[in-house]
């Protein structure tokens, strides 16, 4: 079942698409449908609701196999070598038609860089809710992959998050249900996501995201939960540690403010940040120091309000039933002078007009305390674009890379680009921004939940940012991989790190 692709050579070696805008509907700002959409679903968050409900009959849909018959769209070629390529396909490198694929998370085994692994939320019909643990791996950086099937086919599944650790070995957490609750399990990979464990109940909840210590030093090998206040068993518990590689999994843990729709990490001695909102609008940035020792208990020793100049949004009709993007945390791990810097960023709805920008704020003293907001995208301040699911990784030296999704070149915002962008001092600019896909309808190809997930991923190494994203160049909701290089710009933008970026 699990077969090894030679790679993807058969498929058109450059084939350039073009997205053509659809309607030309000025949407104006918020129409009343859509505030009361919106409205609803923060209130439903906020009085204990999941974002993920199980369907009433979750029935699995047709195998995949019975269905592909379109050509993938292998190549997805842009300017400066931003080349994406999909991961949720046949065997035979076509198309599954008519599923819906969302929601990835990456993972890059850091002994190789060779082994990547990108799992999403695979609904195999858009008429159900039912969705499954799709997974995909790459054995060649990333030129060519293999979806073999869903991790443990059959069963309810959402809310992937993957990591590597320090020897290669793959982590999948994934939502699950047991009775009427949510919770949590994870698989492992130690073959590179060609084959996975049998699961390991991890308590958890909602909106997971975990955090792998994979520095090699004190607490390696930890894996740090955190998840939502609601569609959780274990309330008003949020929070846990595994010490033996997911083996087993502590009993959860209440932690200050008990931050939801964040993520967490790891620092270069081991400390570990969990970011998050807290009651009411209130984001929060947590660090323990102990949490590396396995013989204590997670202690959180700073507890940091933070301003990052917005709050967030749900559910807004750019991603109806979803979040905009979450909140996240990285680390400088480098051996420089920024080493240990926190970083934040997300997506978060500015004072004024504009619905929605990528801001960042920066710690050089450990999340004690944070620089003011920078905001990264670069369209005039504003603009009235949405930038969406803004997403940050750290590279080992120090680049801070950031992506996301941006309307900026469709006043009608029914289409959105992927863009990145990254910085070399430490968060203080970022070069000019860089469409990196082509545009495509974000509306497209819902399952029977309006959304396109609630975020992507990426994983920084050295050379680049590996990239998992959802977006719909076949007409359907499907899952992009693309490695973005800094050289690339760097040619590109002639001016280099001396070029102004953005505003301050
Ligand atoms: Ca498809
Ligand atoms: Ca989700
Ligand atoms: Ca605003
Ligand atoms: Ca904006």
């Amino acid at each position: 079942m699990f077969r090894k692709r030679n790679s993807n050579s058969t498929c058109p070696a450059s084939l350039n698409v073009t997205i053509v805008a659809g309607y030309l509907i000025t949407l104006g700002t918020f129409s009343t449908a859509q505030e009361n959409s919106e409205t609803q679903l923060e209130q439903a968050i906020s009085s204990g609701q999941p974002l993920e409900h199980v369907p009433v009959m979750p029935q699995p849909a047709a195998r995949l196999e019975l269905r592909y018959s379109a050509p993938a769209i292998q190549q997805l070629q842009q300017p400066h070598g931003f080349n994406s390529v999909q991961v949720n396909i046949a065997s035979n490198n076509m198309n599954i038609v008519d599923d819906a694929a969302n929601e990835p998370s990456i993972a890059v085994n850091p002994v190789t860089g060779q082994q990547i692994v990108i799992g999403w939320r695979q609904f195999d019909s858009i008429s159900s809710g039912f969705r499954e643990a799709g997974v995909a791996f790459s054995s060649d950086a990333g030129s060519s992959w293999t979806y073999p099937g869903d991790i443990d086919p059959g069963v309810f599944r959402s809310d992937p998050v993957l990591a590597a650790d320090s020897n290669g070995v793959f982590y999948y957490a994934s939502l699950q249900v047991i009775g009427n609750d949510l919770s949590e399990q994870f698989f492992t990979s130690a073959d590179g996501g060609a084959s996975w464990s049998s699961p390991v109940e991890a308590f958890g909840g909602d909106k997971l995201w975990f955090a792998l210590n994979d520095t090699g030093g004190s607490g390696d090998g930890h894996i740090y939960s955190a998840w939502n206040t609601a569609g959780n068993p274990f309330f008003p518990a949020t929070f846990n540690r595994s010490t033996n590689r997911a083996q087993s999994f502590q009993t959860p843990l209440e932690i200050p403010q008990r931050p939801i729709l964040g993520t967490a990490a790891v620092g270069p001695d081991g400390e570990l940040y969990v970011v998050g909102r807290g009651a009411g609008t209130q984001l929060w940035l947590l660090r323990s120091d102990n949490a590396d020792n396995p013989l204590e208990t997670p202690v959180f020793n700073q507890v940091t309000a933070i301003d990052m100049g917005g709050i967030i949004r749900i559910g807004a009709n750019i991603n109806p039933a979803g979040l905009l993007g979450q909140l996240w945390v990285a680390v400088d791990h480098s051996n420089t002078i920024n080493r240990g810097n926190v970083y934040v960023l997300a997506s978060l709805d500015p004072p004024g007009t504009d619905p929605l920008d990528v801001l960042l704020i920066r710690s050089e003293d450990n999340g004690v305390s944070f620089s003011d907001p920078l905001r990264v995208n670069d369209d005039p301040p504003g603009n009235n674009a949405w930038q969406w699911f803004g997403t940050l990784s750290v590279a080992p030296n120090g680049r801070v890379d950031v992506i996301w999704y941006d309307t900026r070149n469709d006043p009608s915002s029914n289409t959105s680009q992927l863009f990145y962008s990254y910085s070399m001092d430490a968060g203080r600019n970022f070069l000019p921004n860089n469409a990196a896909s082509p545009a495509f309808d974000q509306s497209l190809g819902y399952p029977t939940q309006n959304k396109l997930g609630d975020y992507i991923d990426m994983k920084s190494d050295m050379g680049g940012a590996h990239i998992a994203y959802a977006a719909t160049f076949n007409g359907e909701q499907d899952v992009y991989y693309l490695y973005a290089e800094p050289t690339l710009l760097e040619d590109f933008f002639t001016d280099g790190f001396e070029s102004p970026a953005t505003n301050q």
